[in-house]
């Protein structure tokens, strides 16, 4: 059996006779040993200053840890109720932890923070506070003042940069592992390969309102950082998936299509002229690279206008098939109103 790696089967709706948290933290975490027990401690002072209308519940997502890890969650699962452990076989990668994470919760409102003590558990009021006051779906946090090294930070600012240009979500810190959301958000996230850097995006572009929040950072204290500089090439290839699956999924025709008529119709040009030249000056033409150009573009141009109708009959595919079983992907709705039924709450 494979690991869920989205968020998409997520129950939304939990049978009537279990109570629903009102608050659900996700921590994803690998190889945080010593950090752990001092984080569920301030996990659980900052849940005591929140006025929750219902319980809460903490769900550890255990990533292939081999330090130890394991045998501190099993203590925690045993000391405190509100405690979930998820534990997988081996090493999945953080957007697999979250999306298992994700699918577990029954919280109306979701929390998401770094295990290694980082982030700062007391700041989650102020994290779900846009949320609360209706202003928000989801609240990203912002490491304004980031205690990590040069080798870090600097390319995360790059980073940020770029995506904030490439998407137009206006967020300062895209990759913080501190996050609030509103459960709908996450019934609507398809989450897998190293896609959690692109959460925000991936909500903006369904519609859902994206906030940030300066929150403090801490130095990292115990164990290593597990990302390196690796993680900017992926996360580069992400940023093409993400802005292609957000642009052009239903479309692929326009992308694929558009390349293609423009090559297509340089290289027909340069033929053309080159037909003239043949036909009309009577001059040799077998010897002109510019031949070989033309024929390569009409070529080239072609292919491209196939892989986008190749493209067209996939998306018009995937289309029967969600629809089939009800679950609508090309649209987000906030909320229905409708005379003969009543408003979900
Ligand atoms: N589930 C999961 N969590 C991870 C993985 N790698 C790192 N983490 C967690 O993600 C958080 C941030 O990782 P960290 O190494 O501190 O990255 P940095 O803060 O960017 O240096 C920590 O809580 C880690 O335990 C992984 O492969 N899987
Ligand atoms: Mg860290």
């Amino acid at each position: 059996m494979s690991v869920p790696t989205t968020a998409e089967d997520r129950e939304p709706n939990v049978a009537p006779e279990v109570e629903r948290a009102a608050l659900s933290i996700v921590v994803p975490l690998l190889n945080e040993v010593e950090s752990l027990p001092q984080l569920h401690t301030e996990i659980t002072l900052a849940l005591a200053t929140l006025d929750l209308v219902g319980p809460a519940e903490i769900i550890y997502v255990d990533d292939g840890s081999t330090d130890g890890s394991a045998r501190i969650l099993q203590g925690l699962f045993e000391s405190d109720p509100r405690v979930q452990v998820i534990q997988f076989r081996r090493n999945f990668g953080k957007s697999a932890a979250l999306a298992a994470g994700f699918r577990a919760t029954t919280g109306r409102l979701v929390v998401t923070l770094d295990a290694d003590l980082q982030d700062v558990p007391a700041e989650i009021p102020a994290l779900l506070a846009p949320i609360r006051a209706d202003e928000a779906d989801l609240v990203s946090g912002w490491k304004a003042d980031r205690q990590d090294p040069a080798s870090k930070t600097v390319p995360s600012a790059v980073f940020n940069r770029v995506v904030r240009l490439m998407t137009g979500v206006e967020l300062h810190d895209f990759n913080c592992g501190f996050k609030a959301y509103r459960d709908e958000v996450l019934d609507e996230l398809t989450l897998y390969g190293e896609l959690h850097r692109y959460i925000p995006v991936l909500a903006h572009v369904r519609g859902f309102r994206v906030a940030e929040v300066a929150v403090p950072h801490r130095p990292r204290r115990y164990g290593r950082s597990k990302f390196g500089p690796a993680r900017f090439f992926r996360g580069f290839f992400d940023l093409l998936t993400v802005l292609f699956l957000s642009q052009y999924t239903r479309r692929p025709l326009h992308l694929f299509g558009l390349i293609g008529v423009i090559t297509f119709g340089l290289g027909f040009l340069i033929d053309g002229y080159l037909a003239f030249v043949k036909l009309a000056l009577g001059q040799p033409i077998g010897h002109r690279p510019l031949l070989t150009l033309g024929v390569l573009l009409i070529i080239v141009g072609t292919q491209f206008i196939v892989f986008g109708l190749l493209g067209e009959m996939i998306a018009h595919h995937a289309h029967i098939s969600t629809s089939a079983n009800g679950r609508p992907t090309d649209y987000s709705i906030r909320r229905v109103l409708r005379h003969d039924q009543p408003a979900d709450d």
